[in-house]
């Protein structure tokens, strides 16, 4: 059966392409699910891809991602990524790998956003590559799980 990622995005990305595209650009969410879900396919894994406005709402998709049976989670918290220490929580009761993702370089913007709660429990972060960060993340999980996958001789 493929591993199944979970890719979570955090409030506000509902909005992306609509505003703000100096700093986002003019892709959608709807975009960068429909290049997830191709991605996905050709790599052999399954995702679900979820979007929430809520803090309550994401921590209860990272229980779900559990709850499944999830090999990996990839998440763009946005700006619950400076703040939350429930989704914090949350992701250290996940047993699988994590990515954290951004559209943008958060180093290279305003100083609050350069503390991140989530990035002392990822594998993996990717910023500043815009929607290319999420199929990067796809393509790095599907490495590390076929490695996972592979018999040690
Ligand atoms: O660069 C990223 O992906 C961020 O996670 C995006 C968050 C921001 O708070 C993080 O610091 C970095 C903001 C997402 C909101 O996106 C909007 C898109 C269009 C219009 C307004 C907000």
């Amino acid at each position: 059966m493929a591993d199944l990622v979970h890719i979570l995005n955090g409030p506000n990305l509902n909005l992306l392409g609509r505003r703000e595209p100096d700093t986002y650009g003019h892709v959608t969410l709807a975009d960068i699910e429909r290049r997830c879900q191709q991605a996905a396919t050709r790599l052999g894994l399954a995702i679900a891809f979820r979007q929430r406005n809520g803090e309550g709402e994401i921590v209860a998709d990272i229980h779900d991602a559990i709850q499944t049976g999830a090999a990996a989670i990839i998440i763009n918290a946005a700006a619950y990524t400076h703040t939350s220490v429930a989704i914090h929580d949350a992701l250290r009761a996940f047993d699988g790998l994590i990515i954290e993702v951004h559209l943008s370089n958060i180093h290279a913007r305003e100083s609050f956003r350069h503390k991140s709660l989530i990035a002392p429990l990822a594998d993996g972060i990717i910023a500043g590559l815009g929607a290319d960060g999420y199929e990067l993340a796809l393509q790095a999980l599907a490495w590390r799980l076929s490695k996972d996958d592979s018999i040690e001789i």
